[in-house]
């Protein structure tokens, strides 16, 4: 039972090619996760207060859940988004509060609840108000969490500022006790800046996405018929702990033969059979971001003729918009590449109309602590935009479906394939399945 994640990031930025072996950014905090890279959490912090202007801003954490009366199938806590985003910090029950006068002072304050070696006994160490939290967090006022305190210090902040109160929580109000009349939310703020990630962000995408990679190549190696689909989400997953991702960023989809045509299919029971194509759309979470990255692979290890003229089909289309991605586009233009292309190269592939019918989903979105991040569609390209693109096509009456799906970083000249590592031409997947240790097809 996993109970004490109690706070995390990675350390330095990781390469753009993340090796084999990854060694855990070591904490000096017994019992907690991964270092805050503070300098990154500052400057967005600071963004932050830049873009809100004069004013207060109140961000809870998420809390622990309880796990006997309501989640008892699902232990793991996750803190929210935007509190980590500002913070770093994976302590359950936390706050932050910021805020801006109007003669440019800025106060930043983190709200911990004490510890109790009573409760941590049970669930492991967490980090409290004092020293140590002070110098992992970067953050110079660290306090005790004592509701009465809290509401006190942001009445204060308010008067103070004079400002408004910007909260990510609704209900703070309520939560709060809080009687004020000028609540706004700063949730649009925020994800506004969350489109576009920063350095420390695109290095736990770099990493969540080579764990990713390698749960592909492993699938790969495995696939055969007789397998359940199951069992190749197990491989899948296996790889995503196995190199130390924190959890899935959704539930693997491992949909063979008719369940290819299933969207979001994650039953993953069926019986896989020889002729069979499968679709993977798996994603492991690192460090609060999740990759997104699916591959399309002949259970038996070869693609028929039938299914390979599809599949160079979704990956053509998949080529025209990669070639079109550059800062200034719109993920509407890719999406009109997209079609446009199936309906002048469909040829006779999908019958007398174009195979554009079948490409029944949208082209992309963008990725980070979410699979479907947040932002706005309608903002164009700018380098440190990550976001995916898949196209696919969707045949049920033949039980034939296709997607690939790569996690693309927007760059000053044009993009970065971040999702490389996984194997996608017919010639390089099936070299890689009739190279590797599995069982020949057809023998179980
Ligand atoms: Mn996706």
């Amino acid at each position: 039972m996993r109970v004490a994640i109690v706070f995390s990031l990675l350390a330095a930025p990781v390469a753009a090619q993340v090796p084999g072996e990854l060694p855990e950014p070591v904490s000096e905090l017994p019992g907690a996760g991964r270092p805050v890279a503070i300098e990154a959490h500052q400057a967005r912090r600071n963004a932050l207060l830049d873009r809100v202007g004069a004013g207060v801003i109140v961000v809870p954490a998420a809390s622990q859940r309880d796990l006997e009366q309501r989640v008892i199938q699902d232990n793991d806590f996750r803190q929210d988004d935007y509190f980590f985003y500002l913070t770093g910090v994976e302590t359950p029950d936390a706050w932050l509060l910021l805020s801006l006068s109007g003669d440019g002072e800025r106060d930043v304050i983190l709200y911990l609840p004490e510890r109790n070696p009573g409760r941590e006994q049970w669930t492991g160490r967490k980090l409290g108000p004092g020293k140590d939290a002070v110098r992992l967090t970067g953050i110079d006022d660290v306090r005790k969490l004592d509701t009465e305190h809290l509401i006190r210090d942001i009445e204060a902040a308010i008067s103070q500022t004079s400002g408004p109160l910007y909260t990510t929580d609704p209900s703070l109000g309520v939560t709060a006790g809080l009687a004020h009349g000028s609540m706004r939310p700063v949730i649009p703020v925020l994800d506004s800046m969350r489109v576009v990630k920063d350095s420390v962000e695109i290095a736990a995408l770099r990493r969540a996405i080579y764990v990713t990679t390698e749960a592909h190549k492993a699938a790969m190696r495995t696939a055969r018929p007789g397998m359940y689909e199951y069992q190749l989400e197990a491989t899948i997953e296996y790889t995503f702990r196995n190199l130390g991702a924190d959890r899935v960023g959704f539930p693997s989809i491992v949909g063979s033969g008719p369940n290819s045509t299933v969207l979001h299919y994650d039953v993953n029971r069926r019986q896989m059979e020889e002729g069979d194509l499968v679709v993977m759309d798996i994603g492991a979470e690192y460090g609060q971001y999740t990759a997104d990255v699916t591959r399309t692979i002949p259970v038996g290890g070869q693609y028929t003729r039938r299914q390979s003229e599809v599949y160079n089909l979704v990956l053509n289309t998949q080529r025209a918009v990669l070639e079109a991605i550059k800062p200034g586009t719109t993920v509407r233009e890719l999406n009109r590449v997209a079609r446009s292309y199936l309906a002048q190269n469909s040829r006779n592939i999908c019958g007398a109309q174009s195979c554009e019918r079948y490409f029944i989903h949208g082209l992309s979105h963008w990725l980070g602590m979410r699979v479907h991040d947040v932002g706005d569609y309608s903002l164009p390209l700018e380098p440190g935009m990550v976001l995916t693109i898949e196209p696919g096509l969707y045949i049920p009456g033949e039980n034939l479906g296709v997607r690939i799906e790569d996690d693309i970083l927007v760059t000053e000249t044009g993009y970065e394939v971040l999702s490389i590592g996984a194997p996608k031409t017919i010639e390089e997947i099936e070299r890689l399945m009739q190279t590797s240790s599995r069982p020949k097809t057809g023998g179980s």
